[in-house]
């Protein structure tokens, strides 16, 4: 079975590492029908910094599937220590907001040096990949620049800022009046995905932010289009429980696109051209007749990812449920 994720950073990551335990279980895949995942990785939220490239998403898809995440924090290294933070900060040398913890370093050094030889991003995932062994391809979305920037409005002022900037220190606390993929629209999708894409049996939308990463991947050209014409059918998890996000702001950036905070708004704004099944919580079972009603299979399924188990229970809904859609 072939399996496409489009992912985010923390809830993707997490959601893929149930996925895997879903289709393998203890690590151990079924020799007569092994599952190959694919994962399409949210590159919007890059940034340089330092003179360093940073993948924050691809490297949280990264660590959690090879076993280097800081658990609690969902992103970045575990035993992290932060050294050059401290010395860079004695330098005056900012933007202080923003923490590169000193194993997580080494990973934009690597990045880096590749890209300036000339690789692509693809290629340079795939060598930082080698090292992690995560159990999936892990594709960005594009080996071409994308920036997600955020307009907002305070008392600096009306202006854009960087993604990271509203998110980390913003705390997407100001409203958010627009959400651009500065580059996206001249993006070309990084080789093999639009190959896998079209060859999937199944294409998953984990609960990942709908706007700043599955939306950001999907505005890379023809991405949107191979999901939608693709014969294997799309389930996606709601990423909002009980009106508001499991994790993150997504609300925030909800808003910003004039899209509700609850599982039946945002199933709607994917809506039944992308999607055949969406899965809400428990909790919003009275959502289920409102999104069928706009062509969408629903199901209620427990969405809390509170450990492995209980992500690779939704994971076991999602695919589920993409049977019966497929049926
Ligand atoms: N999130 C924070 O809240 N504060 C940070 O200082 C921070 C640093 C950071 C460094 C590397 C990395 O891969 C991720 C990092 N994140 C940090 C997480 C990141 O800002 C976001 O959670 C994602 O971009 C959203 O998916």
């Amino acid at each position: 079975m072939r399996i496409v994720a489009l992912a985010g950073g923390i809830g993707g990551a997490r959601f893929l590492r149930g996925l895997k335990e879903a289709v393998a279980p203890g690590g151990d895949p079924s020799p007569s029908a092994p599952a190959e995942i694919t994962v399409v990785g949210n590159t919007g939220d890059d940034i340089h910094l330092f003179g360093l490239k940073v993948c924050p998403d691809l490297d949280t898809v990264m660590y959690t599937l090879g076993g280097g995440i800081h658990e609690e924090q969902g992103w970045g290294r575990a035993d992290e220590t932060w050294s050059v933070k401290e010395e860079l900060k004695a330098y005056g040398v900012g933007p202080d907001w923003f923490g590169l913890g000193d194993r997580d370093v080494a990973t934009h050094v690597v990045r880096t040096q590749m890209l300036a030889a000339g690789y692509p991003l693809s290629a340079v995932t795939e060598a930082l990949c080698a090292r992690w062994r995560p159990g999936v391809r892990l594709l960005p979305m594009s080996d071409d620049r994308v920036e997600t920037h955020v307009l907002v409005e305070d008392a600096e002022g009306r202006r854009a800022v960087h993604f990271q900037e509203y998110w980390v220190r913003l705390r997407a606390e100001v409203p958010a009046l627009a959400v651009v993929p500065v580059g996206a629209e001249d993006a070309k999708p990084a080789p093999g995905v639009l190959e896998a894409i079209a060859e999937a049996d199944v294409i998953l939308l984990p609960p990942s932010n709908p706007v700043v990463s599955v939306g950001t991947i999907l505005a890379v050209p023809g991405v949107r289009q191979a999901v939608a014409e693709a014969d294997a059918p799309v389930v996606g998890l709601s990423p909002i429980v009980g009106g508001a996000p499991v994790r993150g702001m997504a609300d925030k950036v909800l808003a910003a696109v004039g899209v509700e905070s609850t599982a039946e708004a945002v199933a709607r704004h994917y809506g039944p051209g992308l999607l055949d099944g969406w899965l809400v919580d428990t909790s919003d079972a009275d959502a289920v007749p409102g999104v069928e009603a706009a062509g969408i299979a629903c199901r209620a399924v427990p969405l809390m990812m509170t450990d492995t188990a209980a992500a690779a229970a939704m994971a076991r809904a999602a695919l589920d449920l993409a049977e019966e859609v497929r049926g």
